[in-house]
């Protein structure tokens, strides 16, 4: 398994592009708070490190996971301009398979969105099997997955870019 052998936040930062002119959504389950607040902490420095301004970074809470994908639809309503929509959330295992259909839910929700809007809606939720696995993702001895979702929202919204943008027009 990769994340018992690196920690998966380590990234060469001159590989990511620059934030300065990009519009990003984060929205933050409030379930297992101690944890989506250092992945929040972890996104939101990666994002500020990069360029994106504060003023260009638009956060919103939802009760909990499964409502993430929701809360990014009306978030990218409100600010139709966002490049990309970070997913932050924590979903631990219990007695029940409740962590099964709310992650199921949650990552098909967040593909369905990126693919009808054409953007990308980074799942950044932890699906652990209790807490210790979530704090070495949330800024532990594997890294945090909030600066993971970060950098990978970046390279998406700049891949996003970089393929829409209008061609010089040839001949006519
Ligand atoms: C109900 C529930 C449970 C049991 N566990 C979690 C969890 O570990 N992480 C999380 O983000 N949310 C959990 N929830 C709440 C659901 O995501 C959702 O908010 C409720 O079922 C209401 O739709």
């Amino acid at each position: 398994m990769a994340s018992s052998l690196q920690n998966l936040s380590e990234y060469n930062p001159g590989n990511i592009p620059a934030g300065d002119a990009m519009l990003i959504g984060v929205v933050v389950s409030a379930w297992n708070p101690a944890i989506t607040h250092a992945l929040y902490d972890g996104c939101l420095s990666t994002l500020l490190q990069h360029g994106v301004k504060e003023e260009n970074i638009f956060t919103i809470q939802v009760p909990g996971s499964f409502e993430l994908p929701v809360g990014a639809r009306m978030l990218s309503h409100k600010h139709s301009q966002l490049d990309a929509v970070i997913c932050l959330g924590c979903v631990i295992k219990g007695e029940t398979k409740h962590d099964e259909y709310i992650n199921s839910s949650v990552a098909s929700g967040l593909t369905s969105l990126s693919i009808a809007y054409n953007k990308p809606f980074v799942f950044g939720v932890l699906t652990p099997d209790n807490e210790q696995q979530a704090m070495d993702r949330a800024g532990g001895k594997y890294g945090n997955k909030g600066v993971e979702a970060a950098v990978t929202a970046l390279r998406m919204a700049a891949l996003r870019k970089e393929l829409t943008k209008e061609k010089g027009r040839i001949g006519f």
